[in-house]
């Protein structure tokens, strides 16, 4: 077991051995109290896997001792993840082992009430299948069971629930993603798919712009490779409405007006063109529609009405676009949190043409960042199953576009029925022939990650049963009738793999699962046989499963070729890289789009009712003084995290950031307490004063926690961004195009 290429106990011992042990520094002094020094050996260690929706994905190696999990560390393997785990990740022990956790299978007697009582998974799983059979019986579909499921663990086998669902028959799911979708069409209507360079090449870089991405809390293993581009002599500019901790490590900071950096791009278009510093090769021999594009610059933007939309200094944009188009490579990342507007996959098109204009998209260093899906090529193994004979599906399509992961062949006529994920509530209340009656959740949060809380509340009332399949006793939880007890990370294999670096990691289970818990597989292989043993079958997924050999099954040659290996056991001595020709997306600039090149004109993007050009699309008006965001926290990733004992010397309770001058108006002083509110609810919680935020802007962060009221849901609206349909689904979610009020309490 090697530790920097030195075994701790071969470097202790070799320091002992030139006399220099005596003047150890207190850093590699034996910890006194707690007896022996850190002894590899005496663990067994295991590779695992960070499964949570994060860009850097951790691999990680677990250390278990006499059957207990006992710390965890970054690989040391993955240069992306080189050793080190977040806050949150060297927190896994205590997520594992604390107390909070839910440890077997429990029913609740009248949703809401507390009244939980522990069953067996026999009585958990015989009263889910009855209900099931009863909702088949009366509907004689199984459409009145919906699925709502998102990125609680992005584990590759757990796309098993999905197959679950299809092994009962056609069912209702709930499709898209509150998170990126409006990106992804935007980056499919210009290139044809998503794909970044690999993020390790950022170093290559001599100009980055970060637009709307917050890396230092959001992906802080990339945050190396920024400081190593900027140690290389490469500017940082960031473009965020909040001055974050990433803004904080910039040589450039703009605080733009929200959702108007489409004009932002445009106006720096503009420029190139003023200035002749467009790439004509990459615009005349790997791009469509350009002159279009360029007529359309000419006659309705300028740099002037640029500054004035954003209220950034015009002589500010000449000179981060002079100085973009005079490094090369020079490369924009887009953060999610930019396309949560109602504008968002506008505002990413505009990004994108701008780095198109300037000839940076298929360099090593260069490239508008987004996000990949390239090292996605598992079996989904568990996800295929085929529904039982005879099952009755919804007429007409598989979806919106008939083009969801999980449809099936054959099911073009009759298929599952589709709903929007953003409009989670909405759907339960309108969706009707036949009502959605049950819902399972997994993997999902929809109390505390769905939009609208209120609604949400009325929209459970309407169902017959919820079952949550979950680890702590969060809201939805509180909203359910059965909550069965999930695996955490350490107490299961899988197989897992980033949207943004290009490492695969093996996640082996190090430990037994604690209490009952069970995973989702083998939460599928119980209800199939609680299903079969009534109806023979009913159910078509297998009633038993080794969740280790379904992890092999995730294996196919397609991924073995892309990564290099020959086998999933290398895998067991740590994570591989993928085998890039290129770190660059697009280095033959060979595009995936209708023309084969890189539209500035994309008629797919008219047909689908916007505009065929990356033109400016105004954010919406305010609807009430203040602007809100609820962006992500460092301590916390959505629900998960905040809830844990060991989280709250980090982050105890939450805070409204309000800027100085706004709270002085509205007589609010620092801790004050106060009522945040608008059309749909409110939130009570105390103020903190900062000029982080603008003066017409209000932050909360999201997060969980298990001893306070607190749930940003209650002021954020359903209400859609552009787009996102295209590839997901459904739209995407405006979540940050939401306005309120603030009061002091009292
Ligand atoms: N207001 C506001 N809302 C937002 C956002 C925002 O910025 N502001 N961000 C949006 C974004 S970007 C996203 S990605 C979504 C995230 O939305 P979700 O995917 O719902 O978020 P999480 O809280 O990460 O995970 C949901 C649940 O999965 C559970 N879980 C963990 N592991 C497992 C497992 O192995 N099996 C099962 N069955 N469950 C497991 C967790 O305990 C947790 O309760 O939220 C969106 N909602
Ligand atoms: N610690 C931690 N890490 C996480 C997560 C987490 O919750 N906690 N969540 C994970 C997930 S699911 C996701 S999607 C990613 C999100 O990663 P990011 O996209 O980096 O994070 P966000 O906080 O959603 O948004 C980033 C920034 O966008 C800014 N922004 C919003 N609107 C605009 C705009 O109109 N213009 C500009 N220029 N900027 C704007 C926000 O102010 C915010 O600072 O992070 C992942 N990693
Ligand atoms: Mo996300």
């Amino acid at each position: 077991m090697k530790l920097n290429g030195l075994s701790r106990r071969g470097f202790l011992k070799g320091l002992a051995a030139t006399g220099a042990a005596a003047s150890l520094p207190a850093l590699f002094a034996p910890v006194p109290a707690r007896g022996a020094p850190f002894n590899p050996a005496a663990y067994q260690v295991f590779q695992n896997a960070c499964p949570r929706n994060c860009y850097d994905t951790c691999a990680m190696r677990s250390y278990v001792q006499d059957g207990i999990l006992k710390f965890v560390e970054g690989s040391p393997q993955s240069t992306f993840t080189k050793g080190s785990v977040c806050v949150k990740g060297y927190e896994y022990p205590r997520r594992v082992y604390s107390p909070d956790r839910i440890k077997y299978p429990m029913l609740q007697d009248g949703r809401g009430s507390g009244n939980w009582r522990r069953i067996s998974w026999d009585e958990a799983m015989d009263r889910i299948s009855d209900k099931i059979l009863d909702i088949k019986k009366r509907d004689g579909s199984l459409l009145g069971l919906g699925l709502t499921k998102y990125s609680g663990n992005f584990g590759i086998t757990n796309y098993s629930v999905e197959g679950m669902m299809s092994s009962l028959g056609y069912t209702t799911r709930f499709v898209g993603t509150p998170c990126w979708p409006a990106g992804i069409d935007a980056q499919n209507y210009d290139m044809g798919d998503m794909w970044c360079n690999d993020p390790e090449d950022i170093v290559k870089a001599r100009y980055i712009i970060l637009f709307g991405a917050n890396p230092a809390w959001c992906s802080m293993h990339s945050v190396k490779f920024l400081y190593e581009a900027q140690r290389r002599g490469a500017r940082l500019v960031v473009i965020d409405p909040l001055f974050t901790q990433t803004a904080a490590k910039a040589d450039v900071y703009w605080r733009p007006k929200p959702a108007t950096d489409g004009a932002l791009a445009l106006g720096m278009c503009r420029h190139l063109l003023d200035r002749d510093l467009v790439n004509e090769d990459f615009v005349r021999n790997y791009s469509h529609g350009y002159d279009e594009f360029e007529n359309y610059l000419k006659n309705n933007v300028t740099v002037e009405w640029a500054s004035e939309v954003t209220g950034i200094p015009a002589d500010q944009i000449r000179q981060v676009t002079e100085e973009f188009a005079a490094s090369t490579p020079a490369t924009v990342w887009i953060g999610y949190g930019l396309q949560r507007h109602t504008n968002g996959g506008a505002m990413v098109r505009s990004i994108d043409a701008f780095v198109a204009m300037t000839g940076n998209i298929g360099l090593e260093g260069g490239g508008a960042r987004y996000g990949q899906l390239q090292t996605w090529g598992f079996s989904y193994y568990g996800m295929v199953q085929k529904p039982p004979q005879g099952s009755v599906g919804f007429r007409g399509t598989g979806g919106p576009k008939g083009e969801f992961d999980f449809q099936l062949e054959g099911s073009s006529e009759y298929g599952d029925r589709s709903v929007n994920i953003n409009k989670t509530a909405q759907e339960i209340l309108d969706t009707k022939d036949p009502e959605i009656k049950m819902l399972w959740v997994a993997c999902k949060n929809p109390f505390a990650q769905d939009f609208d809380r209120n609604k949400m509340e009325k929209a459970f009332k309407k169902l017959e049963m919820v079952v949550t399949v979950d680890q702590f006793f969060n809201e939805t939880v509180q909203n359910s009738d059965i909550v069965l007890p999930v695996t955490t990370l350490f107490e299961e294999w899988t197989v897992n793999v980033s949207y943004w670096h290009y490492w695969l990691a093996l996640n082996e289970q190090a430990i037994k699962p604690m209490h009952e818990a069970k995973s989702d597989i083998e939460i599928a292989c119980a209800l199939s046989k609680a299903m079969n043993a009534k109806e023979k079958g009913s159910c078509t997924f297998p009633e038993e499963a080794d969740v280790k050999e379904w992890t092999i099954k995730e294996f196919n040659k397609g991924i073995y070729d892309y990564f290099g290996i020959e086998s999933w056991e290398k895998l067991r001595e740590g994570p591989v890289k993928a085998k890039l020709k290129s770190t660059a997306a697009w280095p033959d600039r060979k595009f995936k789009t209708p023309s084969g090149k890189y539209e500035f004109k994309s008629e797919l993007c008219e047909k689908n009712g916007f505009n065929a050009l990356p033109v400016y699309v105004a954010p919406i008006e305010p609807t009430a003084p203040f602007r809100l965001y609820t962006t992500h926290i460092q301590f916390g990733l959505h629900s998960q995290f905040v809830n844990l004992d060991w989280m709250r010397p980090f982050y105890s309770e939450p805070f409204v950031f309000i800027h100085p001058v706004a709270a002085k108006e509205k007589g609010i002083a620092d801790g004050d307490r106060v009522r945040v509110f608008n059309e749909i609810g409110e939130v009570e919680l105390k103020a903190k004063i900062s000029d982080n935020v603008a003066r017409d802007m209000l932050v909360m962060y999201e997060a969980w926690f298990p001893y306070l009221k607190y749930n940003v849901q209650n002021v954020v609206t359903d209400l859609r961004s552009d787009m996102g349909e295209m590839k997901t689904g459904a739209p995407g979610a405006a979540i940050l195009d939401q306005f309120v009020d603030i009061r002091k309490v009292g």
